[in-house]
């Protein structure tokens, strides 16, 4: 499997994570990309190989071992579990595995959210627009909330949703223009700082992504 990459991602950190939760990262030989600074509002000059695999060219995108490229970071990590079994990130019991998809969506969202606000900060301050970063933050600090008040169908063997709730939180510290998620959610706070100690996460600190 070959997985196109950059370190600040944290949707190619989620499916870093889960690889490395499902004992498959030694399978996949990485393919750094790079982005200029402008990816946000133009298209960028692409790493060669990444909008041939995948004509949405983002990030991540895994080229599997039949030759198929999956370019988006939910599918790939059920492409991984799939491999991976009897191995799992996903809950067999049907109404855990309902609990760990609904948390899963909030913190992709707020991920999604992350994201959009980082393209925004990208452009010049003089089209920047405020109102549609405050609608970010208003949504992410939603998401946040509702993973502190359900923190409980974060416990229990890892999956998905606690991966992708690791990542995000890790996200708003990283950039320094989101604010600290803990105050008013202590068992969140509480929860993520376990989480972070995981070998695999530990392994996948974001860093900023080269520019060539
Ligand atoms: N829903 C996609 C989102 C992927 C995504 O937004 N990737 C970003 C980097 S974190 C990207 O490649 N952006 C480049 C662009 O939009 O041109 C997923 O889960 O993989």
């Amino acid at each position: 499997m070959q997985l196109f990459w950059t370190p600040a991602s944290p949707f190619t950190r989620k499916v870093c994570v889960a690889a490395r939760e499902l004992g498959l990262w030694e399978k996949i030989e990485v393919r750094p990309t790079t982005w200029t600074l402008d990816w946000g509002y133009t298209t960028p000059p692409f790493t060669p190989g990444l909008a041939e695999a995948n004509p949405v060219a983002r990030i991540p995108t895994l080229v599997t071992d039949e030759g198929v490229a999956l370019g988006d970071s939910t599918i790939i990590c059920l492409h991984l579990n799939e491999v991976a079994a009897p191995r799992t990130l996903i809950p067999a019991d049907k109404l855990a595995r309902q609990q760990m998809w609904a948390a899963y969506a909030v913190a992709d969202g707020a991920l999604e959210a992350q994201i959009a606000m980082r393209a925004e900060m990208l452009r010049p301050v003089a089209v920047r627009s405020e109102r549609f970063l405050e609608k970010q933050r208003v949504r992410i600090w939603r998401c946040f909330d509702a993973l502190e008040r359900d923190v409980a169908h974060l416990e229990g063997p890892l999956d998905l949703a606690q991966i992708t709730t690791g990542i995000a939180l890790g996200y708003q510290d990283w950039r320094e223009w989101l604010e600290d998620f803990r105050p008013g959610r202590p068992r969140l706070a509480a929860w993520y700082a376990q989480l972070a100690e995981l070998p695999s996460m530990k392994a996948t600190e974001p860093k900023e992504t080269p520019t060539a």
